[in-house]
């Protein structure tokens, strides 16, 4: 799935079709559908990011608060989870500027931001994102079914750039 995933984006950047392959292979795809919820899936489907899948509220082990700001930081910037746990993100954004919460795999945030280089003007509504307005608080459940280290990462225009990622270790 990993490599696949790679390979996919890879080249999908050298054919220039950047945009529909990720929508379909790294979660993007509910851009352009809807109309599927993600509890209706488990494990691995492409509406999942590789760092887990949508959670449901009734499996919430833990609540974790995190704060955005204008600064291009998450607090905190380190979150540490076990594998299998159910997490409600909190997100509350005490900037002044939108930020996003997204979750992903470091390959997945890092082809995103690319992504927004060549299309600054997209709009994300994934599972595995929240776009939270100045002043606001959103939430965000998330089951990490597998172990290893992601990125939680704001992709508003020049905020990855400027260092706007927070890591995220998921323990066996
Ligand atoms: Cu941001």
């Amino acid at each position: 799935m990993f490599k696949r995933f790679v390979t996919v984006a890879a080249a999908a950047f050298f054919a220039g079709f950047a945009g529909a392959a990720l929508a379909a292979e790294s979660g993007h795809g509910a851009h352009h559908d809807h109309q599927h919820g993600a509890q209706d899936h488990q494990g691995e489907t492409p509406h999942a990011s590789g760092a887990g899948r949508p959670g449901k509220a009734a499996d919430v082990d833990r609540t974790v608060a995190v704060s955005m700001f204008d600064t291009m930081r998450y607090e905190p910037s380190s979150i540490t989870v076990r594998k299998g746990e159910t997490v409600r993100f909190v997100v509350q954004n005490k900037g002044q500027l939108a930020h996003e919460f997204g979750l992903g795999t470091l390959e997945e945030q890092r082809a995103h931001a690319e992504m927004m280089k060549q299309m600054p003007e997209m709009k994300h509504d994934d599972p595995n994102v929240i776009v939270v307005d100045p002043g606001k608080t959103r939430e965000l459940i998330w089951t990490f079914s597998k172990a290893g280290r992601f990125q939680i990462a704001c992709h508003v225009p020049g905020h990855y750039e400027a260092g706007m990622k927070a890591s995220i270790n998921v323990r066996r």
